[in-house]
């Protein structure tokens, strides 16, 4: 073990016994050829060290400790500032597995075009070996994974947003799991040659291969395509591991990795239930988490569990327990403010990593919708910025996609069970989608089916998270499309498959709801408050769980009536409510037709389930 390559002192640590892990490291260095290699160990002093470099390197600046202490400000290349979805690959070995939703090449196709691509594409880095649990650490349903990668950005944003260091490796022993990552920025430095603020490569590759569990990621240094922990592994590779437990003949139900967040809700009689919440990306999942109840609401009390994903596993107690995988948030800082979101401003009051965001002439941040424009400052272009250049040119200070990394502790409203081991047992999924008409404001599903059939066909308009065109309606199931491992047929299979075993056992499954806080008036504008008052909502299906509310049946589900929503403290009125919850006969039997076409892209391996969930409600809504 531990054969030095040519040149290149490979030493791991002596903590370090993973022989299969030592191996890989060497295998990838020999292919990457980086200068050197660090072994995070995920300690406060290497945090500093790394920043530090990076202060001197140019890629972060540091913020004015008196405003914003131990923060730094990263600004990316303007060509590396989102997702990039259609650069990403599920490499299965089938077609039909990565199925039609997904950018799909044949396995060995892809090794062979990755592999002149990685060959020496380290070159004069320092390849950083990042150890990281996704969950508690010891956790039954977390899982470990290493990424390698000649980003220190890379490193220091995996030490926010993972449990990474040192105590990785005692979990994982001698020959213990964990999924291989691999991330280059693909910009080799050749000898004497001067780094740039922010590498990155015109040409980038997302790629993961499900069945051997790899994540093969080439040219971008930012956010989901570098950070492999957060989407490649907890969602795309984990949703395949959460299915692929339930082949085979041991009755085994599987469990679900999920892009949603996590909340408790606790009502004035002390009693606390756990809501799991899928919404598309950059579509409020953090404001949503970290919910205050308006005024009101007293003896309501909303504490995040997680905001983006969570991994849901049944109990022996038949019920679905949940934990967040993730150890912070990479949230979208445009539109955060004192208003739409306190717990997460104070949140940002120090020890935040932002990237794309502007830099106030005080040496502090800025962000569209953040507070009263500063007279000056930089853009995330390095650019002169004012209110009037803004004006005149439409300049935004700080990209849409602009994101704040943060520790889940720094979160005033961070739940006391955020950490724990078993996880949260759910009581109720929601689905949101952003749809400035048809959708109502919320709707319970009459059952799991029914429920299943929503998050199906759930469609979202676009927004800045993912590079592309924005605003346009797409089907997102279960705001999964962007981040499913396999086939969304055998997904939505199951999902169904899932709550038929669980309810064999005797078990209460969890309410499903779908929700749309973006309905819009014919001025255009949103109708629904949304933010804090999203609580009246939430308030409702608590109720309903509870069997203390009502609402009135129409062709999909239950909705709540006016009379059935608190409106203490919140001036909105019945019309109001009406332009938000309203069903639209002729909208809704184009929505189906959409629906339709949803079904004949994913006919392969459909459950027959969701059609005949479409044809009853065609039926109702004719009657
Ligand atoms: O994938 S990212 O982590 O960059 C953000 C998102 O799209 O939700
Ligand atoms: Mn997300």
């Amino acid at each position: 073990m531990n054969a030095p390559l040519k040149g290149l002192a490979m030493q791991a640590p002596a903590y370090v016994r993973n022989a299969k892990l030592i191996a890989w490291v060497a295998e990838m260095a020999a292919l990457c050829k980086p200068a050197q290699i660090h072994w995070c160990d995920g300690s406060a002093e290497e945090y500093d060290r790394l920043c530090q470099q990076m202060v001197d390197a140019g890629t972060f600046k540091k913020l004015n400790p008196a405003k914003r202490p131990n923060s730094f400000l990263a600004t990316s290349d303007p060509s590396d500032v989102a997702r990039v979805e259609d650069r990403t690959y599920i490499c299965s070995a089938t077609k039909e597995d990565a199925g039609p939703t997904n950018n799909w090449m044949a396995p060995a196709e892809m090794r062979a075009t990755l592999q002149p691509l990685f060959d020496g594409c380290m070159q004069g880095r320092t390849m950083y070996v990042v150890p990281f649990s996704m969950g508690p650490l010891g956790s039954p349903i977390a899982h470990i994974g290493i990424e390698l990668s000649d980003s220190p950005y890379v490193a220091v944003n995996m030490k926010i947003m993972t449990r990474m260091g040192r105590a990785v490796y005692d979990v994982l022993g001698a020959d213990g799991e964990f999924v291989p990552c691999v991330h280059t920025v693909g910009a080799p430095l050749a000898d004497g040659q001067k780094d740039v603020a922010w590498p990155c490569n015109k040409t980038k590759y997302i790629v993961h291969y499900p069945e051997t569990r790899e994540i093969w990621s080439y040219g971008s240094g930012y956010g989901g395509n570098a950070l492999l922990g957060k989407k490649c592994f907890a969602l795309r590779i984990a949703s395949k591991m959460g299915r692929a437990a339930s082949e085979g003949p041991s009755g085994n139900p599987g469990w679900l990795a999920e892009h949603m967040l996590i909340l408790g809700v606790t009502n004035p009689t002390g009693k606390k239930y756990h809501v799991a919440a899928a919404f598309p990306s950059a579509c409020g999942k953090t404001n949503f988490a970290m919910l205050i109840p308006p005024a009101g609401f007293d003896g309501w009390k909303v504490t995040t569990i997680g905001d983006d994903i969570a991994w849901i596993k049944p109990g022996a107690d038949g019920k679905l327990h949940a934990i967040n995988p993730e150890a912070g948030y990479f949230g979208v800082a445009p539109g955060t403010n004192m208003q739409t979101n306190p717990n997460c401003m104070a949140s940002l009051d120090r020890d935040v990593i932002f990237t794309n965001v502007a830099l106030t002439d005080d040496g502090d941040v800025w962000w569209e919708g953040m507070s009263e424009a500063p007279a000056h400052a930089i853009d995330w272009q390095g650019k002169d910025w004012t209110p009037a250049i803004a004006r005149e040119t439409g300049a935004k200070a700080a990209h849409p996609n602009a994101r704040f990394t943060v520790a889940a502790t720094n979160n005033p409203a961070l739940d006391e069970a955020w950490d724990d081991p078993k996880g949260v047992a759910i009581d109720a999924f929601i689905f949101g989608g952003r749809r400035s008409t048809t959708v109502p404001l919320v709707t319970e599903a009459r059952n799991w089916v029914e429920g299943v059939y929503m998050a199906a066909t759930m469609g979202s308009e676009t927004t800045a998270a993912a590079a592309g065109q924005q605003g346009v309606v797409r089907r997102d199931p279960f705001a999964m499309l962007p981040f499913m491992g396999y086939n969304m047929s055998d997904y939505f299979q199951h999902w169904l498959d899932l709550g038929k075993k669980l309810e064999a056992s005797g078990a209460r499954l969890p309410k499903i709801y779908t929700t749309n806080w973006f309905r819009k008036g014919e001025d255009g504008k949103f109708v629904w408050p949304g933010y804090g008052e999203n609580m009246r909502v939430l308030k409702w299906m608590i109720d309903r769980i509870e069997q203390k509310a009502d609402g009135s049946e129409h062709v999909f589900g239950v909705s709540p009536r006016y009379e059935d929503l608190n409106w203490t403290g919140l001036d909105f009125s019945a019309e109001q409510f009406r332009t938000v919850t309203s069903i639209d006969k002729a909208a809704w039997l184009a929505e189906l037709k959409l629906h339709a076409e949803l079904f004949q892209q994913l006919a392969h391996h459909l459950p027959q389930e969701l059609p005949a969930t479409k044809a009853a409600i065609e039926k109702r809504l004719a009657a």
